[in-house]
């Protein structure tokens, strides 16, 4: 299935230049960006995007994390999408993530993981509508 998902690009990786990098391993397998902006988030938008975690002990310092620079959200459309881009990412900690993947090369702890990206089609449209217009995306 042809399928949308949306990735962030967390202040960890921003702050230390690796917003071109992530971009491009998404991109060498095969998935098209589909729309991009840069943007600093409100603590209102943090909360919103990670709703489904409000209950966890790491809630406050996970919104305020995503909230304290600028990031890149990003869309990315294509065969399987969502799961594709889980692979290219790794697991959440990076102590755990295998080599070659976003989290296992330049994750910093789990926290400080480099990269968001959606975990479901349904999620993926949900987290898409909280960052995008539909006419800041494309097709080719
Ligand atoms: P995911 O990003 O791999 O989907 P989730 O479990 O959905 O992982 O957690 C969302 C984000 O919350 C993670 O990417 C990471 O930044 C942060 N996080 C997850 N678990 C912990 C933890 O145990 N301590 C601190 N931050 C965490
Ligand atoms: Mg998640």
């Amino acid at each position: 299935m042809v399928e949308k998902s949306l990735i962030l690009i967390k202040p960890d990786a921003m702050e230390r230049g690796l917003s071109g990098e992530i971009i491009k391993r998404i991109e060498e397998e095969g998935l098209t960006l589909i729309g991009i902006k840069m943007l600093h988030m409100d603590m209102a938008l943090a909360e919103k995007h990670y709703a489904p975690h409000k209950d966890k002990p790491f809630f406050k310092s996970l919104t305020g994390y995503i909230s304290s620079a600028p990031i890149v959200a990003a869309v990315f459309e294509g065969e399987g999408a969502v799961d594709l881009i889980r692979k290219i990412m790794g697991t959440t900690d990076p102590a755990k993530a295998a080599e070659g993947t976003i989290r296992g090369d330049l994750g910093i702890d789990i926290e400080h993981n480099s990269i968001h990206g959606s975990d479901s089609a349904e999620t993926a449209k949900k987290e898409i509508e909280l960052f995008f217009q539909k006419d800041e995306l494309f097709s080719f």
